[in-house]
């Protein structure tokens, strides 16, 4: 019976409170409440199309405005998945993905590599989808990237609109997620030439 790949994470500051349960082997329950709706709208759509099962409860200081809440979920996210890979043995490790959405397409790439670092190319043509600003999303990815410890490309290869790019884009860092964390039988040990991830 292969080890339980799972994790419960709290952190709380003084701008936010944030539980997060990950299973990596789940199958896509995902019970989200961020007091953000299209946060949560896009936390479902990682957690879904990751297959993961997913549960976050944050507060966080929203009448300020929505970046505290979206960045100290992302650095929790990103510690459950470190904590979840434990020492990463049999891991497939790297991954890569496009999703279209209806005229938008966006690429994503990960190697959990040990050193937490994102590179989004991911240009929005609106500053607000409905009350979320859009540049919320990068900042998201980088905290996601730097805790996780993973490297990180979020590429949009064509978009026009913004509810759409955004989407693709946690659609395919969830995706991505799923395949470069996933066991991959043919691997021995842990699948780095240096014996460490
Ligand atoms: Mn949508």
């Amino acid at each position: 019976m292969p080890m339980a790949r799972t994790a419960e994470v709290t952190r709380t500051t003084g701008e936010t409170d944030i539980t997060i349960k990950l299973d990596l082997d789940g199958t896509g329950i995902c019970d989200i409440a961020t007091g953000v709706p299209f946060f949560d709208h896009m936390l479902n759509a990682f957690g879904r199309h990751g297959q993961f099962d997913l549960t976050v409860r944050a507060t966080g200081d929203v009448e300020v405005d929505a970046h505290h809440t979206v960045e100290d979920t992302g650095i929790v996210l990103g510690q459950a998945f470190a904590a979840a890979l434990g020492d990463k043995a049999g891991i497939a490790r790297f991954a890569d993905v496009a999703i279209p959405m209806d005229e938008t397409l966006v690429m994503a790439a990960v190697d959990i590599s040990g050193r937490g670092q994102a590179y989004c190319d991911l240009p929005l043509p609106t500053e607000q989808v409905g009350a979320f600003d859009t540049e919320l999303a990068v900042e998201f990815f980088y905290a996601f990237a730097r805790d996780a410890r993973v490297t990180l490309h979020v590429r949009e290869l064509a978009g026009a609109n913004s509810h759409h790019i955004i989407e693709a884009a946690f659609k395919a860092v969830g995706r991505c997620m799923r395949f470069a964390c996933e066991l991959d039988p043919r691997v021995v040990g842990v699948p780095s030439t240096k014996g460490s991830l």
